[in-house]
């Protein structure tokens, strides 16, 4: 039985999902979809998470992550750490559809966005740099319990660097719970009534990275990834850590050769849990003919959204996560 158009999405993303699903209704094409609905959560500053204002890095500034995948073409489009766009998952749509490209970064990805037509523009807004000054006054290069001495100021000191380490490791350990889980990806996977598969994530990465960071979100196979003759998947998490193990690639791999979207999810989160037991992270799948599962760990659950036509209405399904 298939079960298409259809768009599913990390989170409760409801915005971005039923902008994609007004598109694959009227006929519309999957790729469209993605761009169209994860732009409503750029726009919109979904979570803080998503889009301009969000996330600053050590220097105070949100830089934008974002990948668009069709599952047709197995052709790509992405951004990494794009300076001054709002717009991410459009310009990754215009490196995938203008550029034999797949992937521009940084302040050249900028420039060639703004070739492309896209505005320039601050990402910074008094919300952020209130969170950003508020870090770095409080937090920022500040001597603590296991160092005597004040960490150099021109050496990243954020939570992320290699200085502040033992303190990471002392809260994974859990001897300080801080709010590791900072970072909401939207994720989305779609197909359309010709049985397109597209994906796509974006992201403002993680609060008070070290400048030039990206995550898993805008890497092919990680943050998203998508294939018509499988299916798609989308991750959303630890950044870091989950980039190592591409695990929306390994859930479609999974579905490729039988598994169920919720055990190809399942099998991709648990790579991860084998050697980093304390990360946060969900994933989720869709197969080619419209059924669909999640999988998560470290959280208590993990929610995310559907919509196709069995239903009036999108639908929240909440994961519980191992
Ligand atoms: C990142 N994965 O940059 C992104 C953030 C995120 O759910 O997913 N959050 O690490």
């Amino acid at each position: 039985e298939e079960n298409i158009p259809i768009v599913v999405t990390t989170w409760k993303f409801i915005n971005s999902t039923v902008k994609a699903w007004e598109v694959l209704k009227e006929g519309g094409e999957a790729l469209d979809a993605i761009e169209l609905g994860a732009s409503v959560c750029e726009k919109q500053q979904c979570d803080g998470t998503v889009g301009y204002g969000g996330s600053p890095d050590e220097n105070g500034e949100t830089t934008l992550d974002a990948l668009i995948m069709n599952g047709k073409t197995m052709n790509v489009g992405a951004v990494g750490a794009l300076r001054g766009i709002k717009d991410a998952i459009s310009v990754a749509r215009h490196v995938l559809e203008h550029t034999k490209h797949s992937f521009l970064v940084g302040e050249l990805a900028t420039q060639f966005a703004v070739e492309m037509g896209f505005h320039r523009e601050t990402l910074v807004t008094p919300q952020s740099k209130e969170m950003w000054k508020k870090w770095f006054n409080e937090d920022h290069c500040q001597p603590n319990f296991w160092m005597n001495v004040k960490p150099d100021p021109r050496k990243s000191c954020g939570p992320y660097s290699k200085q502040s380490s033992k303190k990471y490791d002392e809260d994974i350990e859990g001897h300080m719970k801080v709010d590791r889980y900072n970072h909401d990806t939207i994720g989305m996977v779609a197909i359309d009534k010709n049985g397109d598969v597209a994906a796509g994530t974006s992201t403002n990465g993680a609060k008070f990275k070290i400048p030039g960071r990206i995550g898993d979100s805008p890497i092919p196979g990680s943050g998203a990834y998508a294939d018509n003759t499988v299916g798609g998947a989308a991750a959303t998490g630890d950044g870091d850590i989950m980039l190592r193990f591409l695990p929306s690639f390994l859930a479609v791999e999974e579905m490729r050769r039988g598994s169920s979207p919720t055990s190809a999810a399942r099998v991709a989160v648990e790579r991860i849990v084998a050697y980093y037991p304390d990360f946060m992270g969900a994933v989720v799948a869709l197969s080619k003919v419209g059924k669909h599962g999640a999988a998560c760990h470290g959280i208590t659950s993990f929610p995310y959204v559907v919509h196709d036509t069995t239903q009036e209405s999108y639908k929240v399904i909440e994961v519980k996560c191992s």
